[in-house]
């Protein structure tokens, strides 16, 4: 029998998506398939790793993640077209040397954009087209990127007018990390209204939602849905987990997660999983970043090499006391 499954659960709530990795069909595959109704490739759809050379697409992985979401009945999220990070720095070079023009960085894009949305049109329902565009610090608006010094503030309208002419079925996102910052949060707010107000093809927030063990708070995420849904867009959880860290400690000795640790992390995802339930009509899609706790990028970030244990199920596989929280309702 097991625990009851997470999709079933939330049939006709919201879809509970999961970001995988190559190899997870293979060691993840059952839990995959018994609890999650949607995937996102954590990597593999990067730009770095779909067009590495100029012309060369690396789609094997990608396409292998892709098969077995659609045998297994499962939607598939695409993650990510345009981003400062994990694109290879060709991306910003002329082909006959120095740095790209505007225009060769546009036409750039566009094929990228157009083979890569192209070759999954029907089976990736949704894609973040941007991801992180702005600025950190509370000074700047838009992030300095390549993209913004060599094409210009238009940049992420041109994005998403080219995604929207490549797949005009596909829901377009905006996907952001520190969402729920009061400050950031109304950065992004007018970043989308503003697009919006220029008819720019932009359907959806993508909320990554890294979250620690009390930040942030359920107020401030209740806060951040209210305004973005203000704007008309669905809301997409696209990142979620929940360290067993406060956000600035950087502890490296533990070899487990302490009981409190674990209570904490449990009553958390208790109170984001009703919130998102009371915001079902504009939440559709709530998608943690990894499957279980023996595999997460958190391993690796913010300390290298430090063991995190931030999801639903643990390093056997088993639901966690943050399982039936999310499930008990
Ligand atoms: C996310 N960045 C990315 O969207 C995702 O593609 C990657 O695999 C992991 C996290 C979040 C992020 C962060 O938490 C801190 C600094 C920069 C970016």
């Amino acid at each position: 029998m097991g625990p009851v499954s997470l999709k079933e659960r939330y049939k006709g709530i919201f879809d509970v998506g999961a970001a995988v990795w190559p190899g997870a069909p293979g060691t993840h595959g059952e839990l995959i398939k018994r609890h999650f109704s949607c995937l996102t490739c954590e990597n593999v759809m990067k730009p770095t790793l779909l067009q590495p050379e100029r012309g060369r697409y690396a789609f094997s992985a990608a396409d292998k993640l892709v098969e077995f979401a659609a045998q297994n009945g499962m939607k598939m999220r695409g993650h990510t077209l345009v981003w400062h990070n994990q694109t290879p720095s060709w991306f910003f070079q002329s082909p006959g040397g120095g740095e790209a023009s505007r225009e060769e960085l546009l036409s750039t894009l566009e094929e990228h954009t157009r083979t890569v949305m192209g070759r999954y049109k029907g089976r990736v329902y949704c894609w973040d087209v941007v991801n992180e565009a702005l600025a950190d610090s509370s000074g700047g608006f838009l992030r300095g990127s390549p993209y913004l010094r060599i094409i210009g503030e238009d940049y992420i309208d041109r994005a998403f007018h080219i995604a929207h002419e490549a797949d005009p079925d596909a829901l377009l996102f905006y996907n952001e990390y520190n969402e729920c910052d009061s400050e950031k949060r109304e950065r992004l707010y007018t970043l989308v209204k503003e697009l919006r107000e220029r008819d720019v093809p932009v359907h959806g927030i993508g909320m990554q939602m890294h979250s620690y063990l009390e930040s942030p708070s359920a107020g401030d995420i209740r806060a951040a849905i209210e305004r973005y849904a203000s704007l008309g867009v669905v809301l997409h959880v696209t990142e979620l987990e929940i360290s067993v860290y406060e956000w600035d400690d950087r502890r490296t000795d533990l070899k487990a997660p302490s009981p409190q640790m674990l209570e904490r992390q449990a009553e958390r995802y208790g109170e984001l999983f009703a919130l998102f339930r009371e915001y079902k009509d504009v939440v559709t899609c709530v998608t943690t970043w990894g499957v279980a706790d023996d595999y997460t990028w958190l391993d690796d970030f913010p300390q290298k090499g430090r063991k995190n244990w931030p999801l639903l199920f643990d390093m056997n596989h088993q639901p966690k006391a943050a399982f039936d929280r999310v499930t008990e309702f």
